[in-house]
């Protein structure tokens, strides 16, 4: 490791390991480990899967190619020996910003598992320039910036795969970029293929994240997911799916035909995996590449794609379910739609449901529909989940193709979110129960053993306290924020929706504030931190943001209050502010309306790194609830039955809820109190207010008070600080079902077959 990093170092930059900047050594770091991987070869394989999704928010790359390379203690040995510190050097490296939230968080985890199972699988996706944007606050507002990452030097590779994808108006050349997955261990390695063009440009972004919508050439792969609140946010949105699968079907092809495939087996060398519906059009362009391309006739290339695609749902909420105008496609696509339309006719002629048909009578495609019926495996993401889509989201389908139907609960590589973001947990782990659990998770459970040990609890709350420490030193230093170690952390990080209802713990923190302002001080300081982007057109969701800023703002500066309770708004919550805030948490929020949330995967970080969750049943919290028992987790709020109950019988009323409790009506008239006004906008606090008293769809007040109770019951029961460690205990002990080298090997036994 010296004498390579040396040697680049000399090459590079004719300098010394003594002379180098952090930048320099950051890049001689980067080419070392792109050096070794590229020595490295796939595992062959009968079956290779492609994982094509729209999102692989992998985070930052260093740290985590050198754990699962096993190279990571030797570089900071290294480093040490030189007066540098890794974590700091690892601070230069941009993050990828590749993906909203935990849809693109799992496909990254997935690509960890997959490569540490020794399993031939790549992801396929898009090489987006700006990423996601960067939220910054002003005026208690969010605002969106670009979010440039790609930097000369980088974690991808430019390749001389090229491919011509087709549009309605021109014909586009791509360029696939890669990036080495390493597996924990192994010594092979598998690639996320990132597609790109090469005439994009970013000198076309404005004022933020504006950019003309209509010049394809120049913007397809700026953004992700730009603004598709307009008509022509969803053509890009389209022709960024196309592109993707396109590409995605032309490289598998190729790939067979290298592998001397005969492409009428395709289907027993190949299996791709559909992340939610964003990758659907890959099942019309196969079918139309072996018809127009390979001689196939349609009924066998619909049977070959049929046995090669599979489907994974992560969202019941229907303005998620994707449902393309057939206009549009005819616009962007209209290769694709006499296929479409023929998917569509085979449906109609052998059931007599209009509730499964792919093109419905206004004229829309169902994304998802396609999927179900032309792929093999349909599965959700949590137990709760796949529960609800057999019995109701999707009912007519689990009717009709029973067989497809699987759950496959999510989970999180404990590489990044264990050994990486909390070594000092780790390297204890280690110590207690050897170091098998980073590839075999279940063993994890060896720590109940101490459940009853005090050395092992108290070593437990001390290395929580450090990395309670660790975090106010970060947010000292890149928000200038001051927050105490001794108080109770309670975060609630994730996207901003109103599903995941922060609105209601924004309630809380009213709530607590007139609590102390009464007079009735807790007996610990506790502190709320929030972290969270809201999509750029959803005008709620950016109220609520503009009320958690303001309550930031009157709380802290409240010399009676602020000894006691402190909110803070982390800006541009990521993976990498991911990875400093999960260790530090002692109370994990995930207090979605029960039945919305397919899984959620936050909270599983967040149990393994010891912090105890405050949650409702929904998604797989249920099953967080089950594995640590009814002592070791704060569950509050109405089950999935009741609501989606309520739902189906429009029978919620907030506005009555409101009227009928004045203890309820005080939290909510706070909102647009003259003390928020003088220093919120009251447009947006007003507007956020009439939402809640007169719609309030997904039910913040409905539980309300339920949670507050609950909270408060956790914040008493924190005081017995022996009883509260061995709750983390337990935590930590039972969240080996959660690593995603479980999921990944379920999928591989029950749908890949690799
Ligand atoms: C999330 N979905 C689920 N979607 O909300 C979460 N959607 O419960 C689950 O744990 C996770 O998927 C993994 O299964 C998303 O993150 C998106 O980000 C998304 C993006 C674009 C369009 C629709």
């Amino acid at each position: 490791m010296e004498q390579a990093l040396q040697h680049v170092l000399q090459e590079k930059f004719q300098k010394d390991l003594k002379e180098a900047t952090k930048e320099e050594m950051y890049t001689a770091l980067l080419f070392v480990t792109k050096d070794k991987m590229k020595h490295m070869k796939q595992k062959e394989g009968d079956r290779k899967l492609y994982y094509i999704s729209a999102e692989f928010l992998i985070g930052k790359l260093l740290s985590n190619n050198l754990i699962n390379l096993g190279l990571f203690d030797e570089a900071k040995e290294v480093l040490a020996k030189y007066g540098f510190d890794l974590t700091e050097v690892e601070e230069v490296e941009a993050e990828p910003s590749l993906g909203n939230g935990g849809l693109g968080r799992l496909a990254a985890c997935f690509l960890d598992s997959i490569a540490t199972l020794g399993l031939a699988g790549d992801g396929v996706g898009l090489n987006y320039h700006d990423g996601l944007f960067l939220q910054k606050f002003a005026d208690h507002k969010q605002r969106e910036e670009k979010n440039p990452w790609i930097t000369e030097e980088s974690w991808l590779t430019r390749t001389d795969r090229h491919f011509e994808v087709p549009f309605q108006d021109f014909t586009l050349t791509s360029t696939m970029y890669d990036i080495d997955v390493p597996g924990y261990g192994k010594d092979t390695c598998n690639k996320l293929h990132l597609f790109d063009l090469d005439t994009v440009d970013e000198s076309i972004i404005h004022d933020g994240i504006q950019f003309d919508k209509r010049d394809i050439p120049k913007n397809l792969t700026l953004f992700l997911y730009p603004d598709d609140s307009d008509e022509a946010g969803q053509l890009l949105r389209i022709y960024q799916q196309y592109f993707m699968v396109s590409n995605a079907a032309q490289l598998i092809l190729k790939e067979a035909e290298e592998r001397g495939v005969n492409l009428y087996h395709l289907h027993e060398h190949v299996c791709i995996q559909i992340n939610d519906t964003h990758p659907t059009m890959v099942i019309p362009e196969l079918i139309r590449l072996l018809t127009t391309q390979k001689g196939f006739n349609m009924d066998t290339a619909i049977d070959v794609v049929r046995k090669t695609c599979a489907y994974t749902n992560h969202t019941i909420l229907s303005e998620a379910l994707e449902k393309w105008p057939v206009s549009y496609l005819e616009k962007v696509v209209p290769h694709l739609l006499p296929i479409i339309r023929e998917l569509d006719a085979r449906v109609r002629r052998d059931f007599h449901d209009e509730k499964v048909y792919i093109i419905d009578e206004m004229d829309r495609v169902h994304m998802a529909h396609i999927d179900i019926h032309y792929g093999y495996a349909v599965n959700g993401v949590a137990a709760l989940h796949t529960e609800i889509l057999k019995e109701s989201e999707l009912k007519p389908f689990y009717d009709i193709y029973p067989e497809k139907f699987n759950n496959k609960t999510n989970g999180i590589t404990f590489r990044r979110w264990l050994v990486h973001c909390n070594h000092e947990l780790a390297d204890y782990l280690k110590e207690l129960i050897g170091k098998d659990f980073v590839e075999n998770a279940d063993s994890l459970e060896k720590l109940l053993a101490f459940r009853d040990d005090d050395a092992v609890l108290e070593r437990l709350r001390e290395i929580k306290k450090d990395a309670k420490l660790e975090l106010k030193k970060y947010l000292k230093e890149t928000q200038d924020v001051d927050i105490d170690e001794n108080a109770i952390f309670d975060i609630q990080i994730k996207r901003l929706h109103e599903y995941k209802r922060q609105q209601m713990n924004a309630l809380y923190a009213i709530y607590k504030y007139k609590e102390i302002k009464k007079g009735h001080l807790p007996k610990r300081p506790v502190t709320m931190i929030f972290g969270a982007k809201a999509a750029p057109a959803y005008t709620i969701a950016k109220d609520i943001i503009h009320l958690i800023l303001c309550l930031q703002e009157l709380i802290n500066h409240d010399p009676e209050v602020s000894p006691y309770l402190r909110i803070v708004m982390v800006e541009n919550y990521n993976v990498t502010k991911a990875e400093k805030l999960i260790p530090a948490c002692d109370i994990s929020e995930q207090i979605s309306l029960a039945s919305k949330e397919a899984s959620g995967t936050g909270n599983m970080k967040f149990m393994l790194n010891g912090a105890v969750t405050l949650g409702t049943e929904d998604g797989a919290n249920v099953e967080i609830h089950e594995l640590v028992g009814d002592d070791n987790i704060y569950i509050f709020g109405e089950k999935s039955e009741t609501v989606i109950d309520l739902y189906d019988k429009a029978a919620y009323n907030s506005r009555a809820i409101y009227e009928s409790d004045p203890e309820i009506e005080e939290l909510v008239d706070f909102i647009i109190s003259k003390q928020m006004i003088l220093i919120g906008d009251p447009v947006n606090l007003g507007r956020l207010y009439k939402e809640i008293v007169s719609k309030d769809w997904f039910m913040t007040l409905l539980d309300l008070k339920d949670y507050i109770l609950t909270k408060e019951r956790m914040l008493e029961d924190y005081e017995d600080e022996k009883a509260w460690a061995k709750k983390m205990l337990v935590n930590i002990a039972k969240a080996g079902y959660f690593s995603s080298d479980r999921t990944i090997a379920e999928y591989n036994q029950d749908i890949w077959h690799l």
